[in-house]
């Protein structure tokens, strides 16, 4: 029996790494072949991400998925019988015409963003492909360059530090394998250098250190003095790159921090930018301002130089997208599957952005589960970067050891850009 059309798609209600409820989805060919897919979720979320189905009632303090779950169970699974399951565009639109709204509000775009990406897999097991493989062909050959997120602040620490990540990024190594190798002797340097200085080992949400500190540019110098120490030369071997998360931090008046309560206005916010990348080595920078700031964007990059990501101003959304290439704000997307809600969406916004000479960075969220589909993505797409935590706790972990696999299995045809991608 060979028939690849969708004989059923259900769910279930799992956990993420903070111990929230989220949604895997599983789908069912008539040919008995299955596989499912979870989703992760935010907690610096961007005001016009894609809604994420919350239940709101008594169950996990309001945070339960049992309506998204539902969903899956009746309307999509209705929509998606009998469907071919190697259409995904077609997969993607029914599921959006079902839910009938922008945002995706009716259904939860954790309901649909489940269903798009076990439909991809299951799709890709029916062709006996590696995911990357099935999403991106015999193009798919490009390792990403890994940005670690070592130091935690923010929404994802319970520190006081603002800056939300503090970043490593190995762009001299000549191999993503290579690359993981160098970027786990820096994150354990710094463990012992942190607990040298008497300060907190503990890890965030993201796995990176989240000690606190006298002033967020300490974590710079901590980063450079444990590059050092692992044996490297901060620039030339590894990099840092920073995600400010600053629409956190907007105000009607300007923006303020809130653990320190320090306010900038916009100009003293983008100065203190310049003093950063002046003196540290400082690659890329994300949300350096608000989700609304497209003009100022464009600002922060021509004052700096360097690669300036948008996330919670992009969304994944290719209609954000093109405001920001029209107006020059940066020259870099953060892609977050569950920002838009289905693969296909992402897929348009990944196209939409490498037409235009953006860079394409793949993310995770800070609440995760053991779903890898990002890093097959990552080398699907050829992004050039992925973001997705420290090389520590499992569920960052799992992501870095697919791409290990990846790797291993592209082997001699596989090419990490390194520096080169961010050029
Ligand atoms: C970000 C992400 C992931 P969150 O801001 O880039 O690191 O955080 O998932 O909390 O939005
Ligand atoms: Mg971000």
């Amino acid at each position: 029996m060979n028939n690849t059309n969708i004989k059923e798609v259900f769910a279930r209600q799992i956990l993420d790494s903070r111990g929230n409820p989220t949604v895997e989805a599983q789908v069912l060919l008539e040919n008995g072949i299955t596989a499912s897919a979870a989703v992760p979720s935010g907690a610096s979320t961007g005001q016009y991400e894609a809604k994420e189905l919350r239940d709101e009632a008594e169950n996990y303090n309001g945070k339960s998925v049992y309506k998204a779950v539902a969903n899956i169970n009746h309307t999509i699974n209705q929509v998606l019988s009998g469907q071919d399951i190697f259409d995904q565009i077609t997969l993607d639109r029914k599921m959006i015409e079902a839910d009938g709204t922008e945002n995706k509000e009716n259904l939860g775009a954790n309901a649909i963003l489940a269903v798009s990406l076990a439909a991809a897999r299951t799709a890709a097991i029916a062709c006996g492909m590696p995911l990357y493989r099935y999403l991106g062909g015999a193009a798919a050959t490009t390792m990403p360059v890994p940005m670690l997120n070592v130091l935690n602040g923010g929404a994802h620490a319970n520190n006081n530090v603002e800056i939300q990540e503090f970043m490593i990024v190995p762009i001299g190594a000549p191999t993503f394998t290579k690359a993981m190798e160098m970027s786990v002797l820096v994150y354990h340097a710094l463990g012992h250098i942190i607990k040298e200085n008497g300060l907190n080992t503990t890890v965030g949400d993201e796995g990176g250190f989240a000690p606190n500190l006298e002033t967020d540019e300490q974590a710079l110098t901590l980063l450079i003095r444990a590059i050092e120490r692992a044996g490297f030369e901060p620039e030339r071997d590894i990099a840092i790159a920073l995600d400010a998360a600053a629409s956190e931090w907007k105000t009607p008046e300007g923006y303020c921090q809130p653990k320190t309560g320090r306010k900038y206005q916009t100009d003293e916010l983008i100065e203190y930018y310049e003093t950063l990348v002046k003196k540290y080595p400082i690659i890329s920078l994300e949300d350096p301002l608000g989700d609304d700031d497209f003009k100022v964007f464009a600002e922060v990059r021509k004052r700096t130089g360097i690669q300036i990501v948008g996330d919670d101003l992009f969304v994944t959304n290719s209609n954000r997208l093109q405001q920001g290439i029209a107006l020059n704000s940066g020259n870099a997307i953060l892609i977050k599957l569950n920002q838009i809600g289905t693969l296909s969406e992402t897929l348009e916004t990944i196209r939409m952005a490498k037409n235009n000479g953006f860079k394409t960075i793949i993310s995770h969220r800070s609440g995760e589960t053991a779903d890898a589909f990002i890093a097959d993505l990552a080398v699907a797409v050829n992004a050039g970067q992925i973001k997705t935590g420290a090389p520590a706790r499992s569920e960052r972990v799992c992501k870095y050891n697919r791409l290990l696999g990846i790797e291993g299995v592209i082997g001699v045809h596989s090419y990490y850009p390194g520096y080169a991608t961010f050029l």
